[in-house]
């Protein structure tokens, strides 16, 4: 068996149902993990949720829950959330279930037993929002804390700390050494010059349980549950090792008589992909590496870090109503329109903004006017003229079809989707103005033309053809029904299938069906 190229969402707070930015970053995960897996590659795609802490376990309270029935609950909620989204997840993973805290526990006593961590006394300032210890350094000029951490108490507390003061340097290096660990190139400028600015704190990682109980105990000190970000970045382990993989449990041993199994083990670590959001940069690029440097594992390839995204220029807030439901949006205007939507309206790492109007503007200038009516009014010539036979190959777009492939492909293995869409879209553009250019419906008015109009339909349908294995990625169940309204049995999921001329002469094609039907224009999305 070989490496899979394994690739991660951030795991969600279950302190709400599923926003916007959740199921921007699972879509953009979906996209690159179906690419690898259109590539020939086998690719292991991971999300899931973050259920232990404070956020928690205050929300549960809020609703006299029991932390765990709360989880439970929202726990189908986001599982469902991923179906409608149609990820191509293979596991799912939850910080409450047992597999998971068996690994945190399996890593906190092995660096525990390294002599990583020792126990102190805290005097200062906490967050219990943020679940973070503030110090001087994090006060306004005015003295206050940014309103970002709620109200700061001050707190006497005893607990673990993880030692960092060794660490600085090597990891400094390290992301000097590897310019794609981090992307984009902004994000990783901003870690370096974190590093190369600050000392590293030692960092606390538990919380007295007579304070919290809602967390993993500590394998070596009950008294003690672990901090919710050690917690959580284990997730990325806990899969592998769940999985039998033989690199995690080389580092982990005392797990072997749990997880290893006869001949199912897969290899993921070293994950290619952490797909995150800015916000959570820091514990990505500073926390995460140095713990897994401690564990003696590999660190990831790569951290790939977006933006975030607003509604109308603010920021998107439950508490003003500023918010994006994507279920609704999904309701009305189909999952594929989504997908597409916040994929090619914001690229991988600047901020972005929603708006009702520029969604349903793309929808339709893009998706129904655009892709819907090219192959709508292509099949429907090719039967019209046909009875929706295949003629004899032709290769004027040919050239476009390649250079479209080429370049989105190119683009597409960077993970730089937005510009792929671009490069696919030159060939939707191509193609309709195609079918302005050579008229196909006036050629069928003249006999003398029918070996012309044979040419500029196979044209048609074969770029057809093409986009849906070029766009499968994106909009997987859009291409799906291009390819049975093309009568073709097979999945467009491979994307050496986009080479041009598969489509074959004789070949019978279905009937046509509009792929997204106009809406009103003033119809706004939910
Ligand atoms: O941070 N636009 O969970 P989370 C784009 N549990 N992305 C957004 C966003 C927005 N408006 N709001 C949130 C957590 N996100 C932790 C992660 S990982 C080991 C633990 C993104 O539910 C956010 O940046 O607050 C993060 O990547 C993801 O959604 C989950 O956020």
């Amino acid at each position: 068996m070989s490496k899979r190229f394994y690739i991660t969402t951030a795991i969600d707070y279950v302190n709400g149902q599923p926003h916007l930015g959740h199921g921007y970053e699972k879509v953009v995960t979906d996209v690159i993990a179906r690419t690898r897996r259109s590539l020939g590659e086998d690719a292991f795609f991971l999300t899931g949720l973050d259920e232990h802490g404070q956020k928690v376990q205050q929300a549960a309270q809020k609703e006299n829950r029991t932390p765990q029935a709360y989880c439970d609950e929202l726990a189908a909620d986001y599982r469902a959330f991923a179906t409608t989204l149609n990820l191509t997840i293979d596991d799912f993973v939850r910080t409450t279930e047992p597999r998971h805290k068996a690994v945190v526990q399996a890593i906190l006593a092995k660096l525990h037993s390294a002599g990583y961590f020792y126990k102190a006394e805290y005097r200062g300032f906490y967050s219990p929002k943020e679940e973070t210890f503030l110090t001087e350094k994090d006060r306004r000029p005015d003295g206050t804390f940014d309103p970002s951490y709620g109200e700061v108490v001050e707190l006497v507390e005893r607990n673990y700390y993880f030692k960092l003061k060794d660490q600085q340097q090597w990891l400094l290096d390290y992301i000097e050494a590897h310019p794609d660990f981090i992307q984009p190139e902004y994000r990783r400028n901003e870690v370096l010059g974190f590093l190369k600015n600050n000392t590293l704190e030692d960092l606390c990682i538990t919380r007295p349980a007579a304070r919290l109980k809602w967390g993993i105990p500590l394998p070596f000190d009950p008294a003690y549950v672990t901090w919710v970000w050690f917690d959580a970045l284990v997730n990325y382990i806990t899969i592998p090792a769940a999985h039998g993989d033989p690199v995690v449990l080389e580092a982990l041993p005392d797990l072997r008589a749990k997880f290893e199994t006869q001949n199912s083990n897969l290899e993921l670590w070293p994950a290619d992909s952490h797909v995150i959001g800015k916000d959570i940069l820091k514990f990505h690029a500073v926390y995460w590496p140095i713990m897994l440097k401690a564990m003696g594992l590999p660190l990831p390839r790569q951290l790939l870090v977006h933006g975030w995204w607003q509604k109308d220029g603010a920021k998107i807030s439950k508490s003003t109503g500023n918010v994006v439901e994507p279920l609704k949006v999904i309701g009305e205007w189909g999952v594929d329109a989504f997908r597409y939507y916040v994929v090619r309206e914001l690229d991988i790492g600047p901020d972005g903004n929603w708006t009702d109007a520029g969604f349903a503007a793309r929808y339709q200038a893009e998706l129904a006017n655009g892709l819907g009516n090219l192959v709508n009014r292509s099949l429907s010539m090719l039967k019209r003229y046909r009875q929706g036979i295949v003629p004899k190959r032709s290769d004027e777009l040919a050239p476009n079809a390649a250079a479209s492939f080429t370049a989105a492909v190119e683009n597409l293995k960077a993970s730089r989707l937005q510009s792929a869409l671009g490069d696919i879209w030159t060939l939707v553009t191509r193609a309709n103005q195609y079918v302005d250019q050579t008229a196909p419906f006036k050629l069928a008015k003249d006999p003398a033309q029918s070996a012309r109009l044979d040419e500029v339909l196979y044209n048609l349908v074969e770029t057809c053809r093409v986009l849906a294995v070029l766009l499968w990625p994106y909009i997987p169940q859009t291409s799906e029904r291009i390819f049975t309204q093309l009568g073709l049995a097979s999945k467009p999921d491979h994307l050496a299938d986009a080479a041009w001329g598969r489509l074959a002469a004789g070949h019978s094609i279905g009937d046509p069906a509009p792929l997204f039907p106009r809406k009103d224009l003033a119809a706004k999305p939910a």
